[in-house]
């Protein structure tokens, strides 16, 4: 854990000024669901990696690879361009996350444009307009693509959408019916496995969400609403 002090603030972000230069922060916990100024610029802070405890603990069980980077401190990049090397990547978020910045960082004589964070939005501002394939010093080329606004989902069959959770894919078998939709139904070992912190609970809540969208026929007027 480091100290800080709240330089200003941008929406939910916080930049703060540490010794090892300045870095973005949000709040952690029960403090981020309350929208007021319990945090404001002069404050000194403790900076934790809360947000990379979580990410680990949702993706690591589902079989992801989490690597934590970062432009400004900077940390996490020579490992990335070892992960990038001699393959075909692409880079995939929301816009504002960081990865024209992270593709400046591995490489400055790209020089591609970054934006700001919209205050107003709290996210990034669609700087990047079209895919760019970015040959790698090294071997191997990555794609930076303009951020997602939006994830469609098609084609996927309600029924086979708990398989797509690798973390859920031992407990399928062992629900009470067959045709478990690991929603309401009793005796659903998916659910029991989420209260018993088998993996974070929070990916049966994007199960559920994802349930609901598969769900809805696409030829459906809610479907093209994106709802
Ligand atoms: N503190 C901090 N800020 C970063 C980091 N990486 C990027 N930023 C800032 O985040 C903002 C957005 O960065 P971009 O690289 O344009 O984000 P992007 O994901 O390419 O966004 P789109 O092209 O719009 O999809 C810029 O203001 C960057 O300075 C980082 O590692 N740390
Ligand atoms: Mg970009
Ligand atoms: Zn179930």
């Amino acid at each position: 854990m480091t100290a800080g002090v709240v330089l200003g603030r941008t929406g939910s972000t916080y930049r703060v000024h540490t010794d090892a230069g300045e870095v973005t922060a949000v709040l952690r916990g029960k403090l981020k669901h309350r929208d007021d100024d319990r945090v404001v610029a002069g404050d000194v802070v403790d900076l934790d990696r809360q947000a990379l405890q979580g990410l680990l603990a949702r993706y690591t069980p589902a079989g992801y690879q989490v690597l934590a980077t970062s432009v400004r401190m900077p940390e996490g990049l020579a490992a990335l361009r070892d992960l990038l090397r001699g393959r075909a990547s692409v880079l995939a978020g929301q816009s504002g996350v960081g990865k024209s910045s992270l593709l400046n960082a591995l490489d400055p004589g790209l020089k591609l444009r970054i934006g700001e964070i919209s205050a107003k939005w709290d996210t990034g501002k669609h700087t990047t307009r079209a895919a760019l394939v970015v040959p790698l010093a090294g071997d191997g080329y990555v794609v930076d693509t303009p951020g997602l606004r939006e994830v469609g989902t098609w084609g996927i069959d309600p029924e086979l959408l708990a398989v797509c959770f690798p973390e859920f894919r031992r407990f399928l078998d062992q629900c009470r019916f067959d045709n478990c939709r690991h929603l309401a139904e009793p005796g659903c070992a998916v659910r029991q496995a989420a209260e018993q912190g088998a993996f974070d609970a929070d990916r049966l809540v994007s199960y559920r969400h994802l349930y609901e969208e598969v769900s809805v026929p696409s030829w459906s007027s809610d479907r093209r609403r994106g709802r």
